[in-house]
């Protein structure tokens, strides 16, 4: 079975696990709103926690960069007086190097972490949605603020007043991206934040025409109730008008997924997220440990 998972960060590394289990000829769409110039590096975390979770090195309990990493760079980089506010450890700054390098001998984005997930041994393409940059901003009454900043840096405190998709109408979906959605017999939207994991990638020309034309599509919604599995979800999609519940994510995807598997405790839901036109299953969607990962990722793909 050809599967593509478009994916965001922490919150989509259980199910593509879970989806790596399974057998199945897995493509990663991963998110680049995220994506920031951070210490002289660009810093991709979307695409480099879904190549850390497949090659099996990730650090699970962080949720992002690489399990037993250190942080001597950063040691230095304060004794010099540099803000460290990002935890950048030191191998993943090999990774970010490395791609940075790639970048700037001429390489697409596409080409560096293709390269990238080869050698790390994800065992199946990663790709980042687009080749353009796309950045997430987030309007605060101190003023924008990229995703890092308003999340790490800030801690996620300031009010969202709004989230825009800088660079985004420049943006086209990859030859790469538009072949594998083309031949997969399932996309797999995984459970990650609507408006940061997966807005970004939406909100590219032709991004959603391609999820439309595709075979099958399928979102496992990252809310219970009113909150995320992780991460701001709750807060951005207030932001952006949408009711913060699985019910704002079955709306926000209506118009591409014909599926959502929603959490078993919000099956209160169905009827409505089912006039949306949608089909609409229930399950235990807290995935605790590679069992359960695997079995969400069996009713996934399903659904
Ligand atoms: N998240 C944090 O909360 N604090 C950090 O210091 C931090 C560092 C970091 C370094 C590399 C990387 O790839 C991701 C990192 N993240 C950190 C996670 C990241 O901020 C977000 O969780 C993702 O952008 C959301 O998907």
């Amino acid at each position: 079975m050809r599967v593509v998972a478009l994916a965001g960060g922490t919150g989509s590394a259980k199910l593509l696990r879970g989806l790596q289990a399974q057998g199945a000829e897995l493509t990663v769409v991963a998110n680049v709103g995220d994506n920031a110039w951070i210490y002289g590096v660009y810093v991709c975390p979307d695409v480099d926690i879904a190549c850390y979770t497949l090659a099996g090195i990730a650090d699970r309990t962080r949720g992002w960069g690489i399990r037993g990493d250190t942080f001597r760079m950063l040691d230095l980089m304060a004794r010099a007086g540099t803000e460290t506010w990002f935890k950048l450890g030191d191998r993943d700054l090999a990774t970010c190097l490395a791609r940075t390098q790639m970048l700037r001998e001429g390489l697409t984005l596409t080409r560096a972490t293709e390269a990238i997930a080869e050698r790390l041994g994800t065992g199946c393409a990663v790709l980042p949605a687009c080749d353009e940059p796309v950045q997430t901003v987030i309007s605060t009454p101190g003023g924008e603020l990229n995703l890092q900043e308003f999340w790490v840096r800030e801690k996620g405190r300031p009010r969202a007043l709004g989230v825009r998709y800088l660079g985004s109408a420049r943006a086209r979906p990859t030859a790469r991206v538009r072949e594998a959605v083309e031949k997969a017999d399932i996309v797999v939207v995984c459970p990650a934040n609507p408006v940061t994991s997966v807005g970004p990638s939406l909100a590219v020309p032709g991004f959603v025409r391609l999820l439309r034309s595709a075979r099958r599509v399928v979102a496992l919604s990252p809310m219970v109730g009113r909150s995320p599995f992780s991460g701001p979800a709750g807060k951005l999609m207030e932001a952006t008008k949408a009711p913060p519940s699985s019910l704002g994510v079955a709306k926000l995807y209506s118009r591409f997924a014909d599926a959502i598997v929603v959490s078993d405790r919000d099956a209160g839901l169905s009827q409505e997220i089912r006039g949306m036109g949608l089909a609409c299953v229930t399950t235990d969607t807290m995935m605790s440990g590679p069992a359960g990962e695997a079995r969400v990722a069996r009713e996934v793909l399903a659904a």
